[in-house]
């Protein structure tokens, strides 16, 4: 077994030092912060995925720089297992340590540690691929990256901008190759005309929606989705607006999903027409939301939620009207997700539910339990699953008659249009506008499956949020001691009260949802209790209502 090469290791290490009395944790979405603490922690990533590879003999794994939905000044990174996949749970405490050790020997120690203890063959080849988002910072970063997967001499290939999707897409691509999963060409192009081919067979004969407006929040999917705009020739009309990638600032600023789903207005620049369709991405375009206006001006939106109910319901009609309702569909949610949709998915719709904490890592292990799982944060990042047993029954079915063979059609297509490697705002968008061409829909007729409960989300600028810890899929607080029996007290004097705390993993605040029968009342109920976060951690610096 080869070992490390330590001279190597410390010269490039020399170049990516450890900024001192910081500490790194691999949280919601893998290390995210301002960027200018990042060299060192993106580096020693580097050396990781070199290890990671290696330890799968070879597979290849994928990295993306970005901080999505962060303001510009932050960047991140995180890592793509072999299949598309987030990177495997306990290798997270791996990649921790080796980005928190202060001294190259500490650094050498936890390698030697993990090439030990992870049985990994160093003489195995390592393969990695990355890409990152448009912001400034990028560049220099994946330079860190770079060098530090040449501790262990791997083969690396640089897919440049691109969307966190098309990263985890490749990524599998690149991994399935000349196999019977193959997924695709492992390029942006097979990526484009995998998704393009599979909407066009699925609105084809069907009469066009009016225009969409698309925000891209002034992030990489605008660039991304004019390059896709002539695969999809003239099967949809959208008109892209917030594409300014070169002004860096204006990366998320009161524009894309993070900003209309949080605020629940629209974004900046964007005068609404009543009962027109609009969608916001975030900054690294792995999440949507849609809204509308309606007559009497207010503002609609349809989120996370309200897209996951929708594919729901699509799926379970077209398994039924293809004569194969053996397939089971399951919904995955958070404790974000409103009261309301989830009793839309059990009482009108009987599927299964299942509330786990936030982060696609979670969602998506949970949405393989189920035949096709749709899982979906209320926030708009999600997708749908379709397990290989159910991919197989939908592949050699026929059907006994027209319509059943249509409907088997419009499945294998729907299965394809669909990212199913992580939450894909561009895949996303293509199976909501096939849906609502299908059946017709208006946004408004859409809208019409339930009332969302009335609900606001407030963060809570705090000293430290590791004192807040969580159980219960996040819908309780255990510490700081006292806090939620605090909590509960106030959530019994509102109608249809309900509430919840927990700390972000991207993002330096704690987060405090709430749910309630009218506005005024949630109003009051989110501020009682942000209020309440704050003087429990009285060396709060602020508190920024959202
Ligand atoms: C990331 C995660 C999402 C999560 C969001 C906010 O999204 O991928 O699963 O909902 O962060 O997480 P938190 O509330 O812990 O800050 P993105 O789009 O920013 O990568």
């Amino acid at each position: 077994m080869a070992s490390v090469n330590i001279e190597n290791l410390n010269t490039l290490s020399g170049l990516h030092p450890k900024p001192e009395n910081v500490k790194f944790t691999y949280g919601t979405a893998g290390f995210r912060m301002k960027a200018e603490l990042l060299d060192s922690v993106v580096f020693r990533t580097g050396i990781l995925a070199a290890l990671r590879s290696k330890k799968l003999d070879g597979k290849v794994i994928g990295c993306m720089i970005t901080a999505s939905h962060n303001p510009a000044q932050d960047n991140g990174v995180k890592l793509v297992d072999p299949m598309g996949e987030m990177l495997e749970g306990s290798w997270e405490a791996h990649v921790t340590a080796l980005s928190n050790a202060e001294t190259n020997e500490q650094l050498v120690d936890i390698i030697h540690s993990m090439v030990s203890s992870l049985k990994i063959d160093l003489t195995k080849p390592a393969k990695v691929v990355f890409g990152r988002d448009t912001r400034p910072s990028g560049e220099a970063l994946a330079a860190a990256f770079v060098d530090g997967l040449k501790v262990l001499d791997a083969e690396t290939t640089d897919y440049g901008i691109v969307t966190t999707p098309q990263l985890h897409y490749i990524t599998r691509c690149l991994n399935t190759a000349g196999t019977p999963e193959a997924y695709g060409e492992p390029s942006a192009e097979g990526y484009y005309k995998k998704l393009a081919g599979a909407f066009k067979t699925l609105v084809d004969g069907k009469t066009k929606l009016s225009p969409l407006t698309l925000d891209c929040a002034n992030g990489v999917g605008a660039p991304k989705f004019q390059e896709f705009v002539p695969f999809l020739g003239d099967s949809i009309s959208v008109n892209i607006m917030n594409d300014d990638v070169e002004n860096a600032s204006k990366l998320n600023l009161n524009s894309g999903a993070d900003y209309v789903k949080s605020n629940q207005r629209a974004p900046v620049g964007l005068k609404m027409v009543p009962q027109q369709r609009y969608a916001s991405f975030d900054g690294d375009a792995d999440r949507i939301v849609y809204y509308y206006q309606d007559d009497d001006s207010t503002f609609k939106l349809l989120d996370g939620d309200k897209i996951a109910g929708l594919a729901a319901m699509f799926i379970i009609d077209l398994v039924k009207a293809a004569g194969i309702d053996s397939i089971s569909v399951g919904v995955v949610q958070t404790a974000y997700a409103n009261g309301a949709s989830t009793q839309y998915l059990r009482n009108t719709l009987n599927v299964p539910v299942s509330c786990v904490p936030t982060g696609v890592k979670h969602l998506h292990h949970e949405a393989t339990k189920y035949d096709v799982g749709v899982y979906f944060e209320a926030n708009g990042h999600g997708t749908v699953l379709f397990s290989p047993s159910a991919l197989k029954t939908i592949h050699s079915a026929e059907g006994s008659s027209p319509a059943q063979a249509v409907a088997i059609r419009n499945l294998r297509a729907f299965s394809d249009v669909i990212n199913q490697t992580v939450g894909d705002a561009f895949s996303d968008l293509l199976f909501v506008e096939t849906i609502l061409t299908q059946r017709q829909w208006t946004p408004k007729i859409w809208d019409q499956a339930y009332t969302d409960l009335p609900n606001r989300l407030v963060k809570v600028v705090v000293q430290d949020r590791s004192i807040f810890k969580t159980v219960d899929a996040e819908r309780k607080l255990v510490e700081p001691a006292g806090l939620q029996d605090a909590i509960d007290a106030i959530v019994l004097k509102f109608r249809d009260g309900r509430s919840f705390v927990r700390p972000s993993g991207t993002e330096d605040v704690v987060r405090v949802y709430a749910e309630a029968a009218t506005r005024p009342e949630t109003d009051e109920l989110a501020f009682r209790i942000a209020g309440l976060v704050f003087d429990y951690n009285s060396n709060g610096s602020g508190l920024r209502p959202r």
